[in-house]
């Protein structure tokens, strides 16, 4: 952006634009009802208008909130395309799916708009992802195009207290990233003032001793300072100088949304945030820019109404537009939660990525029998070497090579660019793979144990449902490894959980659960080829065990998701099971030979339906056996379509046996009473067999 040659009319008639959009919504198409949620950006437009004009660079991307419309239109959104999405219909960056202020936009121009995710905070991780996306794409994969480009998130002055902020800036100051945290601050979240976010609501001022963090802090609804401050910030990042905190000061003149009557605000505090009104600022600003010019106040006076009357036409004309475009078709609501076959235009595994096709899926074991835990290290070795866009990360997994040893000597030969040490963050682990996974990248984050997700389910949830919130526009493929699990000397309830079931709640995501090492080798090289994010976890008690030891498949062998294992033939009974319980349900089987068929489901989203199905067609008896806790566990949810597609096949109820609703326990006696033993399971085959 030339900043010396400012269009100030074009600034203007965006800034106007979106006022005028706030003013039809909030006076003429909420109370009609054809906007439903009313969120006004009015008071908050200079600072993003400017920032949107200044992003060009191709490899830019920004994150944003709920009040970034102005910021939208700055970036190229269409009013039609703005009034479509408040009206939830098609044309919509969401195509009506998701809230009409919840953008999304797929590169047009220059910048790319990442999706918006409505829980405050959620924003800053994902753009820190795309900042090290940049340096990744630039210093690793040698594409110079990417250089001089930054990620920016914006977000309001109460996002600054929630868990994600801390992670994005932790992770842009300790590596240096380019970004810029746009922190717009009305002082007020919601109803809270911007004192119970931060102590004395002065976050730059507490931000101060923060190392490698250039901030500034500015009126941002006075043109002058608003235009100095996004372009001393931008000239900063993009100077390769780490990132920067710009806290721009405005002020939100409605409520938080359509029904907020802000009975919590002063009667004065709203009429000193009418004086600082930017549109009057601007309006001000140019009468003052155009006396000097030698221009009249008539003058003056008359091409400001000329522009407003153009943005009422501008509008007028969208809004027929979008009330002519299309509803969304109910019948294809349940599209895109996974790949149907079409890329996404952005993210995901696109042509240009060049990810290896899928490989055999007939495996070639050669060799002596292998850990499992080898098995992952062989194979993530295998795919970082034909794939250069494919990167290691977590807590320990660098120069330790992880606590469980999946990634030993991998950075090594790798390189710490390509596998590395994160800080200790489960969030920002997560949330910066959504980020790179955005930027063509293929993020395999490694959490350390499955208890330890807990911080990142924001991320995790908003990951799954990502491809379907945008209608296919955005798709972010992340391979997220875990060790799950009781271990094989003891148990306790924070690393031993497994809870698949939570998972496969988790809209969006594929799960893999292996029980030995040629499952864990064609399961996880499918992920890493795969489309969709997946779960694949490694199970504490296979890793270096005698149960989940094979010989090593091959290198190209690729084991497909939803196709389960028959383990033994049996006339009577269909053992269903995964992980760990599935050399516990074979040993248990073998004292009942010929009568019951063990299946290994090996992965749980998707499960294969047919093959229980059809097993239990043959046995009419079925038992479940997981290590999940029982209530909600996935059990229930293969019982359910028992029930409704077999039930004339079954001679007797389902059955499960799963960890009662209780943690794991410490102490070896307690786990062993609360885990599926094989005695507990011989004695579950034993009555249901005699039913
Ligand atoms: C994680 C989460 N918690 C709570 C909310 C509900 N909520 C939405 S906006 C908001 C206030 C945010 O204020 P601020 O970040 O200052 O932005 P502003 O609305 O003032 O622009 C709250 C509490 C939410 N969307 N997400």
């Amino acid at each position: 952006m030339d900043f010396t040659n400012i269009d100030w009319l074009k600034i203007t008639r965006l800034v106007l634009l979106s006022r005028e959009l706030d003013r039809l919504e909030v006076e003429q198409l909420t109370p009609q009802g054809k906007v439903k949620y009313q969120f006004s950006a009015s008071g908050h437009e200079l600072t993003q208008v400017l920032l949107g004009q200044a992003l060009t660079h191709p490899h830019d991307a920004a994150t944003i909130y709920y009040r970034s419309r102005p910021f939208m239109l700055s970036c190229g959104l269409s009013v039609t395309e703005a009034l479509q999405a408040g009206m939830a219909r098609m044309g919509s960056p969401s195509a009506g799916r998701d809230v009409g202020v919840m953008y999304n936009l797929p590169r047009r121009d220059g910048l790319t708009v990442l999706p918006a995710s409505g829980d405050v905070g959620a924003q800053y991780t994902p753009a820190v992802g795309w900042a090290q996306a940049i340096t990744y794409h630039e210093r690793v994969l040698r594409e110079t195009d990417w250089s001089g480009a930054m990620a920016v998130a914006m977000g309001g002055e109460g996002s600054i207290a929630a868990n994600g902020f801390w992670a994005a800036l932790n992770i842009a100051t300790t590596l240096c990233l380019p970004m810029m945290f746009l922190i717009e601050d009305n002082a007020y979240g919601l109803s809270v003032p911007a004192g119970i976010q931060t102590p004395g609501g002065e976050i730059t001022a507490n931000l101060s001793g923060f190392k490698n963090l250039y901030i500034i802090d500015c009126d941002g609804t006075n043109p002058l300072t608003a235009l100095e401050l996004i372009q001393t910030a931008l000239e900063h990042v993009r100077a390769g100088l780490g990132p920067c905190l710009v806290r721009s000061q405005v002020v939100r003149l409605t409520g938080h949304t359509f029904v907020d009557d802000q009975a919590y605000k002063p009667a004065e505090v709203q009429l000193a945030e009418a004086e600082r009104d930017p549109v009057k600022q601007l309006r001000e600003f140019l009468r003052a820019e155009g006396l000097k010019q030698g221009h009249t106040d008539e003058q003056i006076q008359a091409e400001w109404d000329q522009l407003v009357e153009q943005v009422k036409t501008e509008l007028d004309a969208a809004l027929t537009a979008a009330e002519a475009s299309p509803e969304p078709e109910p019948s294809q609501v349940t599209q895109h939660l996974f790949f149907e076959g079409l890329a996404p235009k952005q993210g995901g595994l696109r042509p240009e990525n060049a990810l290896p096709a899928l490989g055999s899926n007939t495996p070639q074991p050669s060799g002596p029998r292998i850990n499992l835990i080898d098995a992952v290290r062989r194979t993530l070795e295998t795919e970082l070497a034909l794939n250069p866009r494919m990167l290691v990360f977590g807590e320990d997994v660098g120069l330790k090579g992880g606590v469980h040893g999946a990634t030993l000597d991998m950075q090594t030969h790798f390189g710490p660019a390509r596998v590395f040490d994160t800080s200790l963050s489960e969030d920002g682990i997560i949330g910066r793979s959504v980020g790179m996974a955005l930027a063509g990248l293929l993020p395999v984050p490694e959490i350390q144990f499955r208890k330890y997700a807990d911080p990142a389910h924001e991320q995790i949830n908003d990951i799954g449902t990502l491809r379907w919130r945008t209608a296919n526009n955005f798709a972010a493929p992340v391979v997220v490894r875990i060790p799950v699990g009781f271990g094989k000397k003891t148990g306790d309830p924070w690393h031993s959980v497994t809870g698949e079931a939570v998972y496969a709640h988790s809209l969006g995501w594929r799960i893999a659960f292996p029980s030995n090492a040629e499952d864990a080798v064609g399961l996880l090289r499918t992920a890493l080829r795969g489309e969709d994010p997946t779960f694949f976890f490694e199970h504490r008690a296979l890793l270096d065990t005698v149960e989940g030891r094979r010989p090593y498949p091959g290198d190209d062998y690729c084991l497909p998701f939803g196709k389960a294992a028959r383990l033994t033939d049996g006339d009577e009974l269909t053992l269903v099971t995964w992980g760990a319980m599935v050399s516990r349900c074979l040993e248990a089987q073998r004292s009942f030979p010929g009568r019951v068929t063990v299946i290994d489901l090996r992965t749980i989203i998707p499960w294969d339906q047919e093959a229980v199905l059809e097993s239990t067609r043959q046995t009419g008896k079925v038992l479940i056996v997981h290590e999940d806790t029982q209530t909600a566990g996935f059990a229930g949810e293969i019982m359910a379509v028992l029930s409704s597609q077999a039930f004339t096949d079954l001679d007797a109820p389902p059955d499960r046996l799963a960890i009662p609703d209780v943690p794991v326990p410490y102490n070896i006696r307690l786990m062993d009473a609360v885990l599926p033993t094989v005695e507990r399971i011989r004695g579950r085959i034993e009555a249901l067999l005699a039913y």
